[in-house]
């Protein structure tokens, strides 16, 4: 019988569903792609994709289940974003819910993400050596410290809190790519990004589940 330690260590991978203003997601397609890309590339990991509802309600509980069911060492979030080009790279979460409608017309239960959390989260990927790799790779990438007020932000905050609750093991980050990409860029510029994105933050885990060279 395998000992834990002989599991392939689980990478999750979100993106997201519609929501009012964007018909397709685009992030839905790219973790899917991504995944089934990250399998090839990194074959030490383990890749789980999933595409939450984009509802301030159900988005939360999904993730929660997800990190119970997988245990992942690395949860990368991925969300489109208007006005923007390539990768944007966030480096905090604001305990901040902007009162806008989600997908299934629900508003924001607080204008909080927890009543009672820190006013921000720090991101636990390398935010800064991956914008820094898909720079040098020839990638249009961006850090940024306002993931915005709607669920992009919410879900970073929820991951990095429950990353924190379940001892810190599992780092967390969310990437906004554009939210009016084709199917084309997705597939021949964001999600071979990615995989360079999930590179770096493997070869940042402490200890690196894999050697690749970056
Ligand atoms: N973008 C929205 C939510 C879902 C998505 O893809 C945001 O930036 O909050």
């Amino acid at each position: 019988m395998p000992l834990w330690t002989d599991l392939p260590p689980t990478v999750l991978l979100t993106g997201f569903g519609p929501f009012p203003g964007v018909r397709r997601n685009a992030s839905a397609s790219l973790v899917k792609w991504l995944s089934f890309k990250a399998r090839i590339a990194l074959p030490h990991c383990r890749f789980v994709a999933a595409v939450l509802p984009t509802e301030w309600t159900r988005a939360p509980s999904i993730l929660a289940e997800l990190y119970e069911r997988h245990d992942p060492v690395l949860a990368l979030h991925f969300g489109v974003a208007t006005n923007m080009r390539g990768f944007r790279v966030e480096t905090e979460a604001r305990n901040f819910c902007r009162m806008s409608p989600d997908a299934a017309g629900s508003l924001p239960v607080l204008n909080r993400v927890f009543e009672d959390g820190a006013p921000t989260l720090p991101a636990t990927i390398a935010a800064t050596s991956i914008v820094r790799h898909l720079e040098a790779q020839g990638y249009n990438a961006t850090l940024s410290n306002d993931a915005g007020g709607y669920l992009c932000n919410a879900v970073l905050y929820h991951s990095l809190a429950e990353a924190r609750d379940r001892g810190g093991r599992c780092k967390v980050g969310f990437i906004h790519v554009p939210a009016d990409a084709k199917l084309r860029d997705t597939v021949g510029y964001a999600v071979p990004g990615a995989v360079e994105i999930l590179k770096v933050a493997l070869n940042a885990l402490s200890p690196a589940p894999i050697l690749t060279s970056v």
